[in-house]
């Protein structure tokens, strides 16, 4: 019974902790810069989001962020 709750409690703070491109826009532009994402994720490199801003105009914006957590370059917490 435990097990059956604590998986149901998982799937909704999974949901709760799931970082978007909003969440992560401090500025306001409508897309994540290098230093709004790294507030986010710390251990974020320059590398890393070089693979998720795959039209490499170096912002990421909800296309690419929602197609990086699909491809697990990011984890959704
Ligand atoms: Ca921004
Ligand atoms: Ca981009």
């Amino acid at each position: 019974m435990k097990k059956v709750l604590i998986a149901t409690t998982s799937v909704f703070l999974g949901s709760m902790a799931f970082a978007a491109v909003a969440d992560m826009d401090t500025d306001g532009d409508g897309v994540v810069s290098f230093t709004e994402m790294l507030a986010v994720y710390p251990t974020l490199t320059e590398d890393g989001f070089a693979a998720v801003d795959t039209n490499g105009d170096t912002v990421i914006d909800d296309e690419e962020f929602t197609a990086a957590q699909e491809g697990g370059l990011i984890p959704a917490s």
